[in-house]
């Protein structure tokens, strides 16, 4: 199938309550097989709250808007899949190869769909060390491009979170905390930074998305859904184990798209599996906060 053909038969969800999922969480965010029961266990959490999940990925070089269980069950357990972001998109389809999308090019493919809403775990931002490595996610510049509205825990504490706040905030992006007036940061469920913008419920937040989308703005918002109290990890200690990580990463030279890959991977042996159970937690939350908005926003819209 040539990639003209694979577009023309993507599904056109704009009148159905779908939720994204992407599927580099799956192949590089946690480790076999709780990833593969995290992702279906988020694709219930969607049903049950109204909306309709759709993990999205590529399968030998062709774009999958809804991967089957048997696709997501291999893509997650055989981890031969190339982590693909906004610039890997050509090449992963020219090659055939199979690809799990990044937040970036999961909201690229989602809108593609006409889907609006699109439940993660945690988003890139602008690494600690920035001044000199220049690493900031391509995840940041993408919500300027693409009208993908992205759930999400926080930035994740590996990150510097004043500058990615600071850089969301250039590029014109909201970010509103979901029952919160403080940013959460993933591992922890709130933090000292403030927040400008907050709502109370998923019709509150659907009004606000789509008073941009009427704007005509043009650009996705991000919402921080902070992780269940339960689950939430003490900071202090979190961070000591993020030093660690960081120190470890640094001795073995990984730079690049292998950064957060490996921070996430050491950061579970680092923290006695805490890290994962609080991960597999907090993106269970965002689906279910993603299929209540995605059915909030159509009733908006219809
Ligand atoms: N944060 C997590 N788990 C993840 C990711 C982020 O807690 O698996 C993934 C997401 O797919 C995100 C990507 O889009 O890492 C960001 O990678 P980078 O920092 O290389 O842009
Ligand atoms: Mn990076």
């Amino acid at each position: 199938m040539t990639l003209e053909e694979n577009l023309a038969h993507l599904p056109d969800l704009s009148s159905r309550p779908a939720v994204a999922l992407e599927t580099t969480v799956l192949t590089h965010g946690m480790p076999y097989p709780q990833n593969v029961e995290c992702a279906l266990a988020c694709e219930d959490a969607i049903r049950k709250n109204g909306g309709e999940p759709y993990t999205i990925g590529i399968i030998n070089g062709e774009i999958k808007i809804g991967l089957t269980k048997a696709e997501i069950e291999d893509l997650g357990k055989n981890m031969n899949a190339m982590k693909v972001s906004r610039r890997d998109l050509p090449y992963c389809i020219a090659k055939g190869l199979n690809g799990s999308t990044t937040v970036a090019a999961t909201m690229i493919l989602a809108k593609k769909a006409h889907i609006r809403v699109f439940s993660t775990g945690g988003i890139g931002g602008v690494h600690r060390g920035f001044n000199e490595t220049m690493d900031v996610s391509s995840d940041l510049n993408e919500f300027a491009k693409t009208d993908v509205n992205v759930i999400c825990a926080g930035p994740k504490a590996i990150l510097d979170i004043p500058r990615t706040l600071e850089y969301l905030e250039t590029q014109g992006i909201a970010v509103i905390g979901y029952k919160t007036k403080k940013a959460p940061l993933f591992y922890t469920s709130t933090s000292k930074y403030d927040l400008e913008q907050w709502a109370d419920s998923p019709l509150e937040l659907a009004k606000i998305l789509h008073n941009n989308k009427v704007l005509g703005l043009n650009q996705g918002s991000l919402i921080l859904n902070p992780v269940p109290s339960k689950y939430s990890l003490d900071a202090d200690w979190v961070e000591e184990r993020i030093e660690e990580a960081i120190k470890m990463m640094e001795k073995d030279n990984i730079h690049g798209k292998d950064v957060t890959p490996y921070l996430l991977s050491k950061l579970v042996g680092l923290t006695g599996g805490k890290s994962l159970e609080t991960n597999m937690a907090l993106i269970e939350n965002n689906a279910a906060l993603g299929g209540a908005l995605a059915k909030e926003l159509l009733g908006l819209e219809k």
